[in-house]
């Protein structure tokens, strides 16, 4: 069934919508994610109470795949209306593709050639063996699952990054205060970045200290600087879906909770030929210090 198309024809609750409830939820979805689709689909509130019945009691303990932020409030691009370009202040950026689950938009001509390379130019002599936060212990450590090289620039440091800053926040409804600074990664040929999730896995004992700075990281974009000969698409995995690293594209993903559930699940395919450059800019629940 259509779900879009079924609540624009405004109709009472069908056996159809019955049917689709009962898979769904036989399907392991949640009466809220059911309730959060059918919003998006247009349904009116009273018929969603219909088909879901009222909202159950919340329970005493937080089930684990709770989202931190509820949809309206994550980061993430004005789409309503289906626009082909966002309007990011000082640029007009193309609307590629966009999927719902994961929640996934690719975005054309979010940087200039010229922004490429400058920040190319700028991480070039700064970067070292990749780190990612290693959420074991709250610090760092060489990870062998990401086979590339970078660096992180701090938030607002240059104009260049100062511009870039202020374009992502206004595309993506969200203040500059609540990313983290640019980081950069140069993939050589055979490198990649073995699929994995961005949030910080609320098992891991580090993980409460990396939430100080604040909280938890809710999406992503990477945004591609130089693209390869060939390879290192960023990958999907759960979805099957592969995005082309072509300069100044971005693609932005976002994940309402630390659980595998967002689909978020996603990686950089080895780079074959030539040299891939991206700059990641994650986005957290709070101001990040
Ligand atoms: O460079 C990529 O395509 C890529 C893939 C997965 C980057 C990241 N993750 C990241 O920076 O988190
Ligand atoms: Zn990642």
């Amino acid at each position: 069934m259509n779900l879009q198309q079924a609540s624009s024809t405004n109709q009472p609750i069908s056996d159809e919508l019955r049917r689709w409830v009962t898979e769904q939820l036989a399907a392991g979805h949640t009466t809220s994610a059911l309730r959060n689709s059918m919003r998006e689909a247009g349904w009116m509130q009273d018929a969603i109470d219909a088909a879901l019945g009222a909202e159950a009691p919340a329970p005493a303990q937080a089930p684990a795949q709770a989202p931190v932020v509820p949809r309206s409030a994550m980061p993430g691009p004005a789409l309503d209306g289906a626009p082909l370009y966002l309007d990011a202040g000082d640029r007009q950026v193309q609307v590629l593709l966009t999927m719902g689950h994961p929640r996934v938009v690719v975005f054309g001509d979010l940087l200039s050639q010229e922004e490429c390379e400058g920040l190319i130019a700028a991480a070039r002599e700064r970067l070292a063996r990749s780190l990612t936060v290693e959420t074991k212990t709250g610090g760092e450590a060489v990870n062998v699952d990401r086979t590339s090289d970078g660096m992180f620039f701090t938030r607002g440091e240059s104009p260049l990054v100062q511009r870039i800053e202020a374009r992502i926040a206004r595309l993506l409804n969200w203040p500059v205060e609540f990313g983290e600074g640019l980081q950069v990664l140069r993939y050589a040929p055979g490198a990649q970045y073995r699929p994995h999730y961005d949030y910080f896995d609320p098992a891991e004992p580090g993980t409460a200290t990396i939430l100080r700075r604040g909280g938890q990281r809710l999406a992503t974009l990477v945004i591609y600087l130089q693209e390869p000969a060939q390879g290192g698409a960023t990958t999907f995995p759960d979805v099957g879906l592969e995005v082309a690293p072509r300069r100044g594209t971005g693609v932005f993903f976002s994940y309402d909770r630390p659980d595998p559930a967002t689909r978020t699940l996603h990686g950089g395919a080895p780079v074959l030929a030539g040299e891939k450059w991206v700059a990641t800019k994650w986005l957290r629940e709070r101001e990040f210090v």
